[in-house]
């Protein structure tokens, strides 16, 4: 050996757009690469960037292998570090091009530290030799792999086990399902975060509890998306509930959900739902007026399938469907991360609604980039969703069924706006705001 290192540098043209975005697949083609050339993994970082592109190293005991991919141009630059004999660089690199399904590859292999130019002495340990003999035993290989859910700006990063436990791609949308450390399974829908097991309870505790405690006598109700289940779990907690439909729009949601999100979908098999795979706008233009006494806007995030429900011609049918004393609840996206949608939604309902009817309130939603989260609940006959609330009932409701987020006081507190959210909801309504 002529030298401490081999280093070789390699372009991947060619390759597969739809891998070099995806960060569990990335991270498990590098191990391979990895295992494959002989090489003890560390240690493995992972992290994807917006809005395209993936970066990452493997630590392994022979050195490294790092990555950044360009999915936009299909190309892969690609570092190979290995120090000693024991491990074959080149296997490595004959593994990502198939991993990568690159159309060409190429490299120039570099020796690093050559050893003619270099001198070696000796190191006296002395008492840190115990620390660096114990620091000797096989390591463990530690991952850290993150699904991160952004725009160009904000970003709110959660680490997971690596492997992908669910994904398929719908008519409609891109449908996965991650283990993470902290959360529990986790539901995203094109790269954005819908649900996760330790979490969701804040969402859906907040966005049914809080109607269905000052109107108490709801017995129809209607949730739009939803396909988790969540929204239907909490409703069923109401018993003068007669029935509950649910039209979610794609499939895949609720087949993921039902097979490894079981805390959320319980109730989805419940005799008093009628669960419609169908578009709700679709459903809601056609739906008798004065239909239901609650309907719920369980949406994704004004992308994709979920855009037209944002919309006024769709809110003009939820007004219509509902009956005189019916109400309304939305998730209605973040006042920072996502305030275009906010503020445009806020002023959609109260034109539809009148302003005294529609009332923003927020719960904070751990897995949401920035936390801070709105629902919109809005009346046809102006019940106010403070003054009306029985607190003694809500309380002891809450703690009949173990509420994790949802209580009177936080209820109550809900509807407290910070000021700069107080301002943009009550901007005057623009010519443009109508016409979304
Ligand atoms: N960015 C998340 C927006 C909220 C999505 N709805 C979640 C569905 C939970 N039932």
């Amino acid at each position: 050996m002529k030298s401490l290192g081999r280093h070789i540098l390699v372009e991947f043209h060619g390759c597969s757009a739809e891998i070099l975005n995806d960060v569990p697949r990335i991270e498990h083609g590098m191990l391979e690469a990895a295992v494959q050339s002989g090489a003890t993994i560390i240690n493995s970082v992972f992290h994807h960037f917006s809005p395209f592109g993936v970066s990452g190293v493997i630590v392994i005991q022979e050195s490294h292998l790092a990555i950044h991919t360009w999915p936009e141009y299909r190309y892969a630059a690609v570092d190979l570090f290995t120090c000693g004999d024991s491990v074959n660089p080149w296997v490595s690199y004959e593994s990502l091009k198939g991993a990568f399904q690159a159309e060409h590859g190429s490299a120039i292999e570099l020796n690093r530290g050559q050893l003619e130019l270099l001198e070696k002495i000796d190191i006296d340990l002395g008492d840190m030799r115990d620390t660096a003999t114990r620091k000797l035993m096989p390591p463990k290989h530690s991952r850290s792999v993150w699904f991160t859910d952004k725009d160009e700006n904000i970003a709110l990063s959660i680490r997971h086990k690596g492997d992908r436990i669910f994904q398929e791609r719908s008519p409609y949308q891109l449908v996965e399902i991650f283990d993470t450390f902290k959360y529990g399974k986790m539901l995203t829908v094109d790269k954005m975060v819908m649900c996760s097991e330790k979490d969701e309870t804040a969402y859906h505790e907040m966005i049914i509890h809080v109607p269905m405690l000052v109107n108490p006598a709801v017995k129809n109700v209607l949730v739009i998306g939803g396909g988790d289940g969540g929204s239907v779990r909490e409703i069923l907690r109401h018993p003068q509930v007669e029935s509950v439909t649910m039209v979610e729009i794609d499939e895949v949601v609720v087949r993921a959900s039902r097979e490894f999100l079981p805390s959320l979908s319980s109730a989805l098999d419940d005799p008093k739902l009628d669960l419609i795979i169908g578009d709700g706008i679709e459903y809601l233009k056609n739906a008798p007026s004065e239909r239901f006494d609650f309907i719920v806007v369980d949406s994704s995030d004004p992308v994709g399938p979920s855009v037209g429900l944002f919309s006024a011609d769709f809110y003009k049918d939820v007004y219509r469907c509902l009956t005189p004393d019916g109400m309304m609840a939305a998730q209605s996206e973040s006042p920072r991360f996502n305030q275009s949608a906010f503020v445009d939604l806020s002023h959609c309902l109260q034109n539809i609604f009148e302003p005294q009817n529609v009332h923003t309130y927020l719960a904070f939603i751990q897995t949401y980039p920035t936390g801070m989260w709105s629902f919109t609940y809005c009346t046809k006959n102006g019940v106010h969703p403070v003054t009306a609330l029985d607190a003694d009932k809500s309380a002891q409701f809450a703690a009949d069924h173990d509420l994790q987020y949802y209580n009177s006081d936080v209820h109550q507190a809900a509807f407290c706006l910070p000021t700069f959210i107080k301002k943009i909801v009550s901007r005057p309504a623009t010519a443009e705001a109508h016409a979304q």
